[in-house]
C-alpha cells in the first residue's frame, strides 16, 4: 500500500516537473508572444531574486561577537547602555525607563564610562579601535553628539596602535585609561587634547576591565592565570 502510495507521489512529482519545464519553454516556442505574457517573466523574476536582499535591504554588519567591559553606566538619572549589534550609545530615563537618545557610535561598542564632571561620555569601541567622546553638557550646542574620535594609526603602515578597546576609566577630569586589550597595553589619555600621553604595558595578557581607587589603576585579564594554554603541536606543554 505504502509503496503504491510513493509511485502516485513519485508519478506526481514528475508530472508536476515536466508542466513546469513545458510553462518556462512555452513564452521562448510561442516567438513573438513573450509581450503577451509580461507577468509571467516579471513575476519568475521576481522569485527569483526574492532571496538576496536588495540594497535597501541590507542594514547593519555581520555579529564580531565582541565581549563587553563596561558595558552599562548611570549618572544623574540617566543609563547609559552600549548597543553593541546597532553601533549606538542608548540613554535610558532611570524613572521612565524610556530610550530618550540614541548616539551613532563605532562598530561595536563594548564600555561607557561618564567622565566624573558628567559632561562627556567616553565609549570604546572594540571594531573600530577607537573611543567616541559624546558631550553630555545640557547647555553645549553638540549636547549628545559625538565630538571626538580617540585612535592611533601607525603613520607607515596605516596599521592601528589602538587595538581592540575594552574598558574605559577616568581618574579625574583630566586623564583617562583605555584597555587595549590585544595590545596587553593601557592607553593613557589626556582629556583636554584627546591625545594618548603614554602607554602602560600589561604583564598579562588581554586586559578587560578597570577601576581607579584611591590613586591606584587595577586592571582584569582575560586570558592570564587561568591556566588554559595552545598547545599549537609544538611539543610538551609546559603547564604555564
Ligand atoms: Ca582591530
Amino acid at each position: 500500500m505504502h509503496s503504491r502510495i510513493g509511485l502516485i507521489l513519485a508519478v506526481l512529482l514528475v508530472a508536476g516537473c515536466g508542466d513546469g519545464d513545458k510553462a518556462e519553454s512555452e513564452p521562448k516556442a510561442d516567438t513573438g508572444v513573450e509581450a503577451d505574457q509580461p507577468n509571467d517573466t516579471d513575476d519568475e523574476t521576481e522569485d527569483d531574486t526574492g532571496d538576496a536582499p536588495s540594497g535597501e535591504d541590507i542594514v547593519g554588519h555581520p555579529t564580531f561577537m565582541s565581549p563587553h567591559a563596561s558595558p552599562i553606566a548611570f549618572h544623574e538619572g540617566r543609563v547609559f547602555v552600549v548597543n553593541t549589534p546597532a553601533d549606538t550609545l542608548d540613554v535610558i530615563d532611570a524613572e521612565s525607563l524610556q530610550v530618550t537618545g540614541r548616539i551613532h557610535v563605532g562598530v561595536d561598542p563594548v564600555s561607557v564610562a561618564v567622565r566624573p564632571d558628567g559632561k562627556e561620555i567616553w565609549v570604546s569601541n572594540h571594531v573600530s579601535d577607537s573611543v567616541s567622546v559624546i558631550d553630555f553638557d545640557p547647555t553645549s550646542l553638540t549636547h549628545m553628539q559625538v565630538v571626538a574620535t580617540i585612535q592611533d594609526f601607525d603613520d607607515a603602515t596605516k596599521s592601528t596602535r589602538f587595538d581592540e578597546p575594552m574598558a574605559v576609566v577616568f581618574a579625574g577630569n583630566d586623564k583617562a585609561y583605555v584597555a587595549l586589550s590585544s595590545q596587553n597595553e593601557v592607553a593613557v589619555i589626556d582629556v583636554a587634547t584627546r591625545s594618548i600621553s603614554k602607554k602602560l604595558v600589561i604583564t598579562a595578557q588581554d586586559p578587560r576591565a578597570m577601576a581607579v581607587r584611591n590613586g591606584r589603576l587595577y586592571v582584569i585579564s582575560f586570558e592570564s592565570g587561568n591556566t588554559t594554554q595552545v598547545s599549537g603541536c609544538m611539543g610538551e606543554l609546559d603547564g604555564d
